[in-house]
C-alpha cells in the first residue's frame, strides 16, 4: 500500500461528487483505507524494498544460470503463481457496481430496519449481476437466469438481498440444489456446453422434476436473454419477513423495478452477441456509469399480513410460486442508484461475498425450505472460495457498522484485536464487547418469535404439490410474440438434446400439463408424435392472467439510454447527422457514427468527421436502432458495401427501428425491403418522430413473421 497520497483517483471523486454526501461516504472511507494509489511511487517489493532492476533475473554471468537467492524474482513469481482463486460454483460470471439506496419515506409501520425508516439517509450499496451456468469467462448474453445481488451497508450491519431476475426457482427444497446444478452445468465428460442449458443432463433432470416446470418456462422466455443489466427486474424470490417496532411480522416478497423499463434481446441477436461482444452486458453497465447515465431501480415489497398466510391458491413458502401483483400490489420503498464503477474487479466484484443470511433488525426469514438451505450454503462456499472465515474483513465486505466480538485468528486475519479477553462473560476487559437488548431502534437482533410445534419429518408439504398452474398462468399472460418465442426456445433447446426419450418426456409429461397447444407446437418442431392432453389435474387459478408478467407491459415509453448506429461513407449529409444527434441527446439516447473503416469520413460539404468505429467493429447487434443519413455519394458507396448491407438486413431481422434519410431511401430497393412501422423513410420531423416512436416500442414485433425470410 502506498505510504503517500491517500487520496482517491480523480475518476472516483468525480463519481462520488454527484452524491449527496450522506452516509455513503462512510463506505467510501472504509474502502479508502485499503485503496492503493501507485502514482509517483517507487516500485518496491512486498517488504518495502525499492527495486533497482525489474527487467533481469539475478544470474551467474549474463549468459549463466539464475540464482536462487534472487528474492525479488521469487517473490514476484510466487505471488503470480497464486493469483487465481476458485470461481463461484454457480454465478461465476458477473459484474458489479457501487451506488446508494434511499427510502422514499419512513416505512416504520412495516419494519424497524433503520435504512427503511429514514428518507434522508443514503445507504451505500454494492451490486453484483451474474449469469448462473457459465464459468468466469463465458458470454454475457447466453440464455440463463441472471443473479441480482445487492449488499446494503446499513448503519445496523450488512443486509444482503441476494436475488435473481426471475421471481421463482427450479426447486422447492435446498437439498435438491446440488442435483439441479450438476444437471445444468456442462456435461461432465466433455465440459460442453458452456453457458447453456441446451443439453441432455439439464433436460433429463427438469423433465423428471415437475416442480421445475414454472421456472423452466421463464427460462425459455425472453426474460433469460435480457437486453441489459440496467433494464432487468430483480426479485428476492424467497419469502422474507418484515418486523416493526411492535414486533408485528408480515411476509414480504422483494421486487426491483428498473426505471428504464424491462426488455430483452431476440434470440439470434443474443447468440451473435455472445461471440461478437462477450462483455456486452458488463460493458453497457460500465459505460452507463462512466457517462453519468446512472442505472436506477425502485425497490418495492408485496406485503402479506400474517393472517393472510394461507389465503392463496399456493403456499407462500413455496419458491416455485410467485404472488401475482393483481392479488398483492407492490408497495414502493425507495430507489437504488448505481453511480460508481469499481476500481479493481478482483478486489471488489470477485471478492464480494453475499449471503441471504446477512440481515438486520427489522428483517427476518420465512420457513421456505429453499431459503433455509441458502442461509447455510453461502457462508460455507466462501470458506473455500475466499480461503477461510475472515472474508468479512475484505474491504468490499466490511460493514460500515463497527464489528467486535470474540472471534479470533484463522487464515488471513487482518484485524489486530487489542483486548485480552476473547470470551464472554469476562471481567478483564470490563465485560466488553457486551450484548445489546432488542429495542425499537438500534437494538440487538432478535429472531421473530414464531411458535413451532411439529414432528421432525422429511416431507414435502402437500401445499407444494401443484407444479403446473403458475407455469400456465405465465404462458397465458404472455403476448403473442412472447408465446412464439417460448415455443421456439423449447424447440431449440430440446432439439439439442440427443436422447429422444428425454425430449418426449418434457413434451408429454411437462408441457402437455401446462398447455396442450404449446406441447403440440414443440412436438411438431421436434418431429415427435402429437401429444395427448396432460394427465395431471391442474387447479384453476384466480387470476388466470397476470398482465404484470408480460414484458410487453413493462416498457418505459421513452427512448432514454437507447443506442443508435449512424452509417456513413464519404459524401454523407453532415447536417442530418448533427440534427439526429441533437434530437437523440435531448431524449437521453445516444448515437455512434460508423464508417466503412475506422478512418474519418468527409461530408458532402467537405467537412471531416471522425467516426466512433467501423461497421465491423461495432456490429448492428450492439445497437437498438440504425439511422442512414442521405448524401448521394455515401449511399452509393453503402449500396456496394456488403458489410453495410448486412448491417441493415441484420438490424431488420432483429426487428429494430431503421430510418432511411434523404437519398438513403434507395437502399430499400437494394435490400428488397418494404416500409413498416419501424422501417421509416423520410427527412421531415414526422419521420424522426416515427423513428423515435419505433425505438420506444423496443422492437417491431409485427415484422417478425416477415423477418424470418431474412438470412441469419
Ligand atoms: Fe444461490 N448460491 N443458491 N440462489 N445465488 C450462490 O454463493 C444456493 C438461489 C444467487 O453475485 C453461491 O457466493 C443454494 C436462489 C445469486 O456473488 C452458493 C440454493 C437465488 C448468487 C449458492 C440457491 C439465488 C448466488 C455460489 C438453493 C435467487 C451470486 C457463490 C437452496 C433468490 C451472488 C456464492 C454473487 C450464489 C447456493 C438458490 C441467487 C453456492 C444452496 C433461489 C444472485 O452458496
Amino acid at each position: 500500500m502506498s505510504s503517500k497520497k491517500p487520496s482517491l483517483p480523480k475518476s472516483q471523486l468525480a463519481g462520488t461528487d454527484t452524491l449527496d454526501r450522506g452516509n455513503t461516504n462512510s463506505k467510501l472511507q472504509s474502502l479508502e483505507t485499503f485503496r492503493s494509489d501507485a502514482s509517483e511511487q517507487a516500485l518496491r517489493t512486498n517488504q518495502g524494498v525499492k527495486v533497482a532492476d525489474n527487467q533481469n533475473t539475478l544470474k551467474a554471468g549474463a549468459r549463466g544460470p539464475s540464482l536462487l537467492e534472487d528474492f525479488i524474482m521469487r517473490e514476484k513469481i510466487t505471488h503470480f503463481d497464486h493469483e487465481r482463486i476458485p470461481e463461484r460454483v454457480v454465478h461465476a460470471r458477473g459484474t458489479g457496481a457501487h451506488g446508494y439506496f434511499q427510502a422514499y419515506e419512513n416505512h416504520s409501520a412495516l419494519t424497524k430496519a433503520g435504512f427503511l425508516r429514514d428518507p434522508g439517509k443514503k445507504t451505500p450499496v454494492f451490486v453484483r449481476f451474474s449469469t448462473v451456468q457459465g464459468p468466469r469467462g463465458s458470454g454475457d448474453t447466453v440464455r440463463d437466469v441472471r443473479g441480482f445481488a445487492v449488499k446494503f451497508f446499513t448503519d445496523e450491519g450488512n443486509f444482503d438481498l441476494v436475488g435473481n431476475n426471475i421471481p421463482v426457482f427450479f426447486i422447492q427444497d435446498a437439498v435438491k440444489f446440488p442435483d439441479f446444478v450438476h444437471a445444468v452445468k456442462p456435461e461432465p465428460h466433455n465440459e460442453i456446453p458452456t453457458g447453456a442449458s441446451a443439453h441432455d443432463t439439464f433436460w433429463d433432470f427438469v423433465s423428471l422434476q415437475p416442480e421445475s416446470a414454472h421456472m423452466v418456462m421463464w427460462v425459455m422466455s425472453d426474460r433469460a436473454i435480457p437486453k441489459s443489466l440496467r433494464s432487468m427486474q430483480g426479485f428476492g424470490v424467497n419469502t422474507f419477513r418484515f418486523i416493526n417496532a411492535e414486533g408485528t411480522s408480515s411476509f414480504v416478497k422483494f421486487h426491483w423495478q428498473p426505471t428504464v423499463g424491462t426488455c430483452s434481446l431476440v434470440w439470434d441477436e443474443a447468440q451473435k452477441l455472445a461471440g461478437k461482444d462477450t462483455d456486452f452486458h458488463r460493458r453497457d453497465l460500465w459505460e452507463s456509469i462512466e457517462s453519468g447515465d446512472y442505472p436506477e431501480w425502485e425497490l418495492g415489497v408485496q406485503v402479506i399480513v400474517e393472517e393472510n398466510e394461507h389465503k392463496f391458491d399456493f403456499d407462500i413458502l413455496d419458491p416455485t410460486k410467485l404472488v401475482p401483483e393483481e392479488l398483492v400490489p407492490i408497495t414502493p420503498l425507495g430507489k437504488m442508484v448505481l453511480n460508481r464503477n469499481p476500481d479493481n474487479f478482483f478486489a471488489e466484484t470477485e471478492q464480494v461475498a453475499f449471503c441471504p443470511g446477512n440481515i438486520v433488525p427489522g428483517i427476518d426469514f420465512s420457513n421456505d425450505p429453499l431459503l433455509q438451505g441458502r442461509l447455510f450454503s453461502y457462508t460455507d462456499t466462501q470458506l473455500s472460495r475466499l480461503g477461510g472465515p475472515n472474508f468479512h474483513e475484505l474491504p468490499i465486505n466490511r460493514p460500515v457498522a463497527p464489528f467486535h466480538n470474540g472471534q479470533r485468528d484463522a487464515m488471513h486475519r487482518s484485524t489486530i484485536d487489542k483486548g485480552r479477553a476473547s470470551y464472554e462473560p469476562n471481567s478483564i476487559d470490563g465485560g466488553w464487547p457486551k450484548e445489546t437488548p432488542p429495542a425499537a431502534e438500534d437494538g440487538g437482533f432478535e429472531s421473530h418469535n414464531e411458535r413451532i410445534d411439529a414432528h421432525k419429518i422429511r416431507q414435502r408439504s402437500p401445499s407444494f404439490s401443484d407444479h403446473f398452474s403458475q407455469a400456465r398462468l405465465f404462458f397465458n399472460s404472455m403476448s403473442k410474440h412472447e408465446q412464439e418465442h417460448i415455443i421456439a426456445a423449447y424447440s431449440f433447446e430440446l432439439g439439442k438434446v440427443e436422447r429422444e426419450a428425454i425430449r418426449a418426456r418434457q413434451v408429454n409429461e411437462i408441457l402437455a400439463n401446462i398447455d396442450l397447444e404449446l406441447a403440440k407446437r414443440v412436438a411438431q418442431n421436434l418431429g415427435l408424435p402429437v401429444p395427448k392432453a396432460g394427465t395431471v389435474e391442474v387447479p384453476e387459478l384466480t387470476p388466470d392472467h397476470s398482465p404484470a408478467l408480460s414484458q410487453a407491459n413493462l416498457l418505459s415509453g421513452d427512448i432514454k439510454t437507447r443506442k443508435v448506429a449512424i452509417l456513413a461513407a464519404n459524401g454523407v449529409d453532415g447536417r442530418a447527422i448533427a440534427g439526429l444527434k441533437k434530437a437523440l441527446e435531448a431524449e437521453g439516447a445516444r448515437a455512434k457514427l460508423l464508417g466503412p473503416t475506422s478512418a474519418p469520413v468527409t461530408t458532402a460539404d467537405g467537412k471531416t468527421l471522425a467516426v466512433d468505429a467501423s461497421m465491423e467493429g461495432l456490429p448492428s447487434v450492439a445497437f437498438d436502432a440504425v439511422f442512414v443519413p442521405g448524401g448521394a455519394k455515401s449511399i452509393q458507396a453503402l449500396s456496394n458495401d456488403g458489410v453495410a448491407l448486412h448491417y441493415l438486413l441484420e438490424a431488420y431481422k432483429h426487428l429494430k427501428a431503421i430510418a432511411l434519410h434523404g437519398e438513403a431511401k434507395q437502399l430499400l430497393d437494394v435490400l428488397k425491403l418494404e416500409v413498416d412501422a419501424g422501417l421509416i423513410v423520410g427527412d421531415d420531423a414526422q419521420a424522426l418522430k416515427a423513428f423515435f416512436n419505433a425505438i420506444a416500442h423496443h422492437r417491431v414485433w409485427e415484422r417478425e413473421p416477415k423477418a424470418k425470410a431474412i438470412p441469419a
